[in-house]
């Protein structure tokens, strides 16, 4: 039997349906799938780095929205987020024209009262608007859901069946809003169209974008600036692996010479030391030093 379109599923539904409705429809609901325990303690871990973040510089971004990055550095539950067996599984089988698959993005997205409509737009297009297939999927995005999303406080609009429509072809009128209650999530393609609603409500909408995408194109947020080594060694290694540290797809990522990142990182091979060697560094210091006196002298 044909798995049936439809937006909405419950946590236990068959990951085949979900994954036919993010390609087909653009997008799923899978509604109450984290406890109001695990969000909680997501918010508490990033609160005091949401509160640093700077509204948006323009339009797209949000004037009344903060956008906070970093959730591998900054959060535990976020960490674990990554992995869940939801983001993993649907993600592994929408990217699944590439060998391999990875942790593009993670960002906490926090809507305040009057943040305004978002344009248009396909998540793809990041990629300097590469023409992908139709048929070649290389973004899955997931958007936990950290209060309830609702058309008041600015759920984001949907467009269903979107992914071969241009974002200038479709009014509001032709999008949804994709309401759910806190610790759901709204699952879609790179294609679709949509864009962040109006927040009319008083009180700020949050939710958590867990991006990934193929192993061979670029990451939109840097993982290696985010987790450097030091703190990446004490990551297990099923988030290692989708944060970038293994090979993607035909020999993207190697490191040293042609060897497994993980091998490198955790200096399993002994010819590829990632610490730089002490004439390397005393090298790179000179250099330096060189520099700013170079700038030194051509400001004074
Ligand atoms: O905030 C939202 O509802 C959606 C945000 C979004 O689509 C984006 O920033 O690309
Ligand atoms: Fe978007």
């Amino acid at each position: 039997m044909k798995p049936q379109v439809t937006d909405r599923f419950d946590k236990d539904a068959d990951l085949a349906d979900v994954v036919h409705s993010v390609r087909e429809n653009g997008y799923a609901i899978v509604e109450n799938v984290l406890p109001h325990e695990t969000v909680d303690a997501l918010l508490g871990e990033m609160e005091s780095w949401i509160e640093a973040t700077p509204f948006g510089p323009d339009a797209f971004a949000g004037q009344r929205t903060k956008r906070t990055g970093s959730l591998v550095a900054r959060s535990a539950t976020g960490r674990e987020l990554i992995t869940h067996p939801l983001c993993m599984d649907v993600a592994r089988e929408l990217l699944k024209s590439s060998t391999e698959f990875q942790l593009s993005q993670t960002q906490l997205i926090s809507a305040y009262p009057g943040s305004v409509a978002q344009k248009m737009h396909k998540d793809e297009l990041i990629w300097d608007f590469f023409p992908f297939a139709a048929d070649h999927h290389v973004m899955c995005q997931f958007f936990w859901a950290l209060t309830d999303f609702t058309e008041e406080n600015g759920a984001t609009r949907m467009v269903p069946g979107s992914n071969a429509l241009s974002p200038d072809e479709v009014g509001h009128e032709d999008s949804v809003p994709a309401e759910m209650p806190k610790g759901s999530v709204l699952i879609f393609n790179g294609k679709v169209v949509h864009g962040g609603g109006h927040n009319r409500t008083d009180a700020v909408r949050q939710g958590l974008i867990l991006s990934y995408c193929s192993g061979w194109v670029r990451q939109e947020e840097n993982q290696y600036l985010v987790a450097p080594p030091e703190l990446a060694r004490t990551f297990p290694e099923d988030l290692l692996k989708v944060i970038g540290y293994q090979q993607g797809c035909f020999a993207m990522g190697y490191a040293g010479d042609i060897e497994e990142p993980m091998d490198v990182l955790f200096g399993r091979k002994a010819a590829t030391p990632i610490v730089p060697s002490e004439a390397t560094r005393n090298a790179a210091n000179a250099t330096a030093r060189e520099w700013s006196q170079d700038v030194v002298d051509r400001t004074v």
